[in-house]
């Protein structure tokens, strides 16, 4: 059964819809200047890219649905504080948190609550850092604070968040155990990915010595022996790249 507003709520949701839509683009625009002023001012750039999206309203009402609350434009303002979404995708775990500490700096802005879900993640295998943002909106004589939850993550928690996602879709978030104690294992592999990675990139720029053979291995064999040079420089162009990171993930087992 498809779950619907009724035609009246309808209606007060989509007025409420434009209302998040000004607030989220307001903030987005603050984060993409952000974004712009790494790339073209600094060295290094904590955001890969930056997202955004308003809930569909028909996603809005399955929400409701699914906390128990009746299908309301007042319910969904007072319950749903992802209406808006914005998600940053971030080359390494240690932005993230750079980016959650600027964007405390950010004035304009109140940060209403946040979840670290990098540092606790979800018994699903779930890590990102969530911060429900308000922003101020001036519009017919008056301000109002838009809410948005902005998701911080790196590449590799978005590439399993997205097949979950599509997981709990299809098996109407009743996913079968066995699915999910492998997502489990892949979140976990994930983030032992995220951190070969950064100290990958760490000894690139000079800043660590902490690699090793070990740490880099894809083939099973563990020497130790510290990488330099040039088999370094191959190692992190190699690993760069998508079909890369599949090759050095052990293989799926037969489920
Ligand atoms: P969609 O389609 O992505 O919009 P809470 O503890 O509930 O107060 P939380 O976790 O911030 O705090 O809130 P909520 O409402 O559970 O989740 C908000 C959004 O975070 C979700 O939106 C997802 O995008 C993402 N998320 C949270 N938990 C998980 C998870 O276990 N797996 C995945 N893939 N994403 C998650 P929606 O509404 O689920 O969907």
């Amino acid at each position: 059964m498809t779950i619907r507003f009724s035609i009246e709520e309808f209606a007060k949701l989509k007025e409420l819809l434009l209302i998040y839509e000004w607030g989220y683009r307001t903030l987005l625009t603050k984060l993409r200047i952000i974004h712009e002023d790494f790339e073209n001012f600094h060295d290094d750039n904590p955001i890969d890219h930056i997202r955004g999206r308003i809930k569909a309203p028909e996603r809005i009402a399955e929400k409701l649905h699914r906390l128990g609350l009746e299908i309301t434009a007042e319910n969904a303002k007072k319950h749903i504080m992802d209406i808006a979404g914005i998600r940053i995708i971030c080359p390494f775990a240690r932005d993230i948190y750079h980016l959650v500490e600027l964007m405390h700096s950010m004035p304009e802005i109140k940060i209403q609550r946040e979840k670290n879900y990098v540092l606790n993640p979800k018994k699903s295998g779930y890590r990102s850092y969530h911060l429900i943002i308000e922003t101020p909106v001036f519009y017919s004589g008056r301000t109002t604070h838009v809410v948005t939850e902005v998701q911080i993550r790196t590449e590799a928690m978005n590439f399993w968040a997205t097949l979950e996602h599509e997981a709990r879709y299809k098996y109407q978030s009743d996913i079968p155990e066995h699915l999910c104690n492998e997502l489990v294992v892949c979140a976990h592999k994930i983030a032992e990915l995220d951190h070969r990675m950064f100290l990958i990139h760490e000894n690139i720029m000079g800043r660590s010595n902490e690699i090793t053979a070990e740490i880099l291995d894809d083939k099973g064999s563990k020497t130790n022996r510290p990488l330099r040079g040039r088999e370094l420089r191959r190692s992190y162009r190699f690993s760069r790249s998508q079909k890369r990171l599949k090759a050095i993930q052990p293989s799926i087992p037969d489920f």
